[in-house]
């Protein structure tokens, strides 16, 4: 497929322009807020602009490898004229229009930036989601969003096929593939056919532009729909600071293009500063290829989840002086003080936290020229406010446990999402007096440094993944082992937090051998639910407890889960 891309006209040679500051968009102080915004024009048109007068210094908006040896660079100038493509695609020939929904379901090749783009210039609303869904997921995703369009890869044609006949709305089905499938548009063979021109519709900064699925305590993953407000929150001076990219900066960031992170780390934040995006096509994660790309190529900042860090750091004898690595940034799980104490020996660089999530976008970060506080999430990025607050959300003195709040009262701020679409009551729910209680527990000093002391819900979160019980406990139950049973969170030294099973068995079962069976459970969740959900521990009990009405009690198999932990590590 890369043939094709290589097929459009040469690449300019990049003029040694001016600006490699990134001042250029700072068109907008923080207090801005304009009726109308769009990223592709506002933004990256205008780099575009910047390549074509010789005011931008040489690196490319992108910069994709797969490891195979196949490469791909593109301009901002080349960036806009296949993403204003990809916009006809999804107008001309599929018939979309602003406010349609399109379910984006790739790895990590560049097609997923072209579609992305394509989106944010007809106004389509991009719903991402990571390629280890399976048909169920991708059933219910397309049926409560009503999506028109989805585009995929070719493993992934199947899976859609096999539940495409119960989503009515569904009418554009889009591959990215080398191959034709029947009844599937193929996404590369109609970009060549359309025009490179096209008109980047005039976004209202509160029109919709992305819905995140997100998991809760219960039920299925919510629908967190966010306006344009994700995209221009990133052009504004103070959120710039969070990674104070120039254009010279080539940024990595390891997530998955499912999440938000890739859709905030690998595309809007370097794009808003005119840096480079860099991708490396990880079929499968592996430290020792990151670390190799760390030293090929002359990437200057990295943002992965602690897991990564942690899982680079395992390798014990590699050298990690890294040569032009000069930032790395860590976020969606604790590292332990030991982990950032190696990290600073082993490569020299400090690691800076962010948080955030599918909700709030980036949220707090510790910014380079801040002081640091050991363990802090750093301060809140503004335009948010953020408190910690009670339940009813009062707000809470410095240094007592609450829940981190965002003031959303006078005031909503840009970049916060706008509700769980179709949701009012779940919307409802987390909108606490003038705050938006993001149900994680944190910590406030007098200097305004928060730290995040993880959930005391039900939501799992392991290596970086939001994982909702119910999810898991209802891909179990459709296996004939599985009486029933309770899915928790449980410490893990390497994944932070891993999902835990304690399932009680159906008496047919109850002879089986279980470690064989516990394989068989794993493998039976991760063929019926995106896999990285899959139950990494198992224990088989009698019973599961359980409430006078019924209810089984997770929190305390949770409890005791954490207890052992302190027990064993006091
Ligand atoms: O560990 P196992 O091998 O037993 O299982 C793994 C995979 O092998 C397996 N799997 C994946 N695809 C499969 C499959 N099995 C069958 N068929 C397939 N097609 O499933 C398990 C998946 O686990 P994983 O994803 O944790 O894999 P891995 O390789 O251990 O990756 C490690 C990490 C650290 C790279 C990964 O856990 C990760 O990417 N974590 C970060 C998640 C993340 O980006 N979160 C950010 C969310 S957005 C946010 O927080 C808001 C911020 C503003």
């Amino acid at each position: 497929i890369y043939k094709f891309f290589h097929s459009f006209p040469p690449r300019p040679s990049y003029q040694h322009g001016i600006s490699t500051s990134g001042i250029g968009t700072q068109r907008w102080n923080d207090y801005d807020s304009p009726e109308e915004f769009n990223f592709a024009s506002d933004v990256l048109d205008y780099w575009a602009q910047m390549e074509e007068e010789g005011k931008k210094g040489p690196g490319p908006a992108l910069w994709w490898v797969n490891g195979q040896g196949d490469e791909i660079k593109w301009s901002f100038r080349e960036l806009r004229d296949l993403t204003r493509r990809a916009a006809n695609v999804f107008e001309q020939t599929c018939g979309l229009k602003q406010g349609d929904r399109l379910a984006l379901i790739l790895p990590r090749v560049p097609e997923w930036w072209l579609v992305t783009v394509g989106c944010f210039r007809t106004g389509i609303v991009f719903m991402p989601g990571t390629t280890q869904l399976r048909a169920k997921d991708i059933l219910y995703r397309l049926q409560v969003s009503q999506a028109k369009a989805i585009v995929t890869t070719g493993s992934l044609v199947p899976e859609v096929d096999s539940v495409a006949s119960e989503c009515p709305t569904l009418k554009t089905k889009l591959a990215v593939s080398d191959n034709n499938h029947e009844g599937w548009l193929n996404f590369q063979s109609l970009m060549k056919s359309v025009s490179p021109n096209h008109t980047c519709i005039k976004s209202k900064m509160k029109d919709p532009m992305a819905i995140f699925f997100t998991s809760g305590t219960t039920g299925f993953p919510k629908m967190a729909k966010h306006n344009q407000g994700l995209a221009f929150r990133s052009c504004i001076p103070s959120c710039r600071k969070v990674f104070n990219l120039k254009t010279s900066d080539i940024l990595w960031c390891m997530s998955d293009p499912g999440w938000i992170m890739a859709t905030v780390g690998s595309l809007i934040e370097p794009w808003a500063s005119g840096a480079t995006v860099f991708i490396h096509n990880l079929p499968q994660f592996n430290p020792k290829v990151i670390t190799e790309a760390l030293f090929k190529y002359p990437i200057t900042q990295f943002l992965g989840a602690p897991a990564v860090y942690r899982m680079i750091l395992q390798q014990k004898s590699a050298n990690l002086r890294f040569p032009t690595l000069e930032h790395c940034r860590t976020g969606g799980e604790a590292l332990l003080p030991e982990e950032y104490k190696q990290w600073k020996q082993r490569t020299g660089l400090i690691l800076h936290d962010v948080y955030g999530q599918s909700e709030t976008g980036l949220t707090c970060a510790v910014i380079q020229e801040m002081k640091m506080k050991k363990g802090s999430i750093g301060k809140a990025i503004f335009p948010f406010n953020i408190q910690i607050i009670d339940e009813k959300g009062n707000i809470l003195p410095p240094n007592t446990e609450g829940y981190l709040g965002i003031r959303i009262k006078p005031t909503r701020p840009l970049g916060l999402f706008v509700g769980y679409e179709n949701n009012p009551e779940m919307t409802a729910e987390v909108e606490c007096g003038d705050f938006y209680n993001s149900g994680d527990r944190a910590t406030i000093d007098e200097d305004g440094y928060i730290w995040f002391l993880g959930r005391n819900d039900e939501i799992i979160n392991a290596s970086g993944y939001r994982i909702g019980p119910a999810e898991v406990e209802n891909a179990l139950a459709e296996h004939p082992a599985v009486a029933e049973s309770a899915v928790v969170s449980s410490p893990d030294p390497n994944r932070g937090e891993v999902v835990k099973a304690f399932i009680v068995l159906t008496p047919g079962f109850l002879s089986h051998d279980q470690e064989q069976l516990t394989k068989e459970l794993q493998q039976h969740v991760k063929s019926v639910t995106a896999p990285y959900k899959y139950p990494r521990k198992i224990e088989f009990v009698p019973e599961l407890p359980k409430t006078v009405t019924g209810k089984i009690r997770r929190k305390e198999l949770r409890i005791k889960e954490f207890s052992q932990r302190s027990a064993t590590n006091p």
